[in-house]
């Protein structure tokens, strides 16, 4: 039986007043959850702040990491420095990170081995395009994004890892996949990790993100294979980012 994961994707969102609102509503409300891990992923320069105040019961994450340890690397944040700050998990190789910052699936298998070298648990985000799912290439997209980081760090990496199914067509838009295309696709990955490893890919969380809230969550999360959600517009309101926990 796996345990839900409800993360929230903050984006390029908040300010040290609206924080500190956001997570006391939260630590209020996560009280009564037990059946969920919660984990809230603020930018880089609130993990300090929402370090102090998140409580025993929300765990914290980056949204993503630099592939380099250490160095003259100008304005980027390694996997270690997160893992000081206290971040339990860290993003990786998010759409709007491929599509917007130019992520390849190898930068993409980098970041993800160094958030492991760190002691960071990855999200590993996947995706296809609209493009992508009319002309019916879905599943070979999602393989391809997956088989670059198997390529790198082996199955067993998988062990420590959390992957996100997030249809690009679907994120912050208001689009969601349906509960059975969302499945469909989380089988699939399942599918493929079960190739290299049954029990690392029975026991791993795949959530899906895109456009989830309150009013949808429960369907999704009601599937077989979809473990919890990355939640980006929807985490930042408490009531919203609650209902969608309790959902889970
Ligand atoms: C997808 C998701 C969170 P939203 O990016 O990662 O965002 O819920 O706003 O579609």
């Amino acid at each position: 039986m796996r345990q839900a994961l409800v993360a929230g994707n903050w984006k390029m969102h908040g300010g040290l007043k609206a924080n500190a609102v956001l997570m006391q509503e939260l630590v209020d409300g996560v009280a009564a959850l037990d059946r969920v891990d919660v984990s809230v992923c603020p930018p880089f320069v609130y993990v300090p702040q929402v370090s102090q105040c998140s409580g025993d019961k929300i765990a914290l994450g980056a949204q993503n990491l630099a592939t380099e340890v250490s160095g003259a690397f100008t304005g980027e944040v390694s996997g270690e420095m997160l893992k000081e700050l206290g971040c339990a998990y860290v993003i990786v190789g998010h759409s709007e990170r491929r599509t917007l910052y130019g992520e390849d699936d190898d930068c993409v298998a980098v970041k993800f081995a160094r958030a492991l070298d760190a002691g960071l648990k990855p999200i590993l985000c996947v995706g296809e395009s609209l493009e992508q799912r009319e002309s019916g290439v879905t599943e070979a997209v999602i393989s391809q994004q997956l088989d670059a980081v198997l390529e790198r760090s082996d199955i067993s990496a998988f062990a420590q890892a959390v992957i996100a199914y997030e249809p690009v067509w679907a994120i912050g838009t208001g689009r969601t996949a349906s509960p059975e295309q969302a499945q469909a696709v989380h089988a699939h990955i399942r599918q493929r990790l079960a190739k290299h490893d049954a029990k690392i890919a029975a026991q791993i969380q795949i959530l899906y993100g895109g456009s989830v809230k309150p009013d949808n969550a429960a369907e999704l999360f009601q599937q077989a294979d979809i473990d919890g959600g990355l939640i980006g517009g929807a985490s930042l309101k408490a009531a919203d980012f609650l209902a969608i926990c309790r959902a889970a």
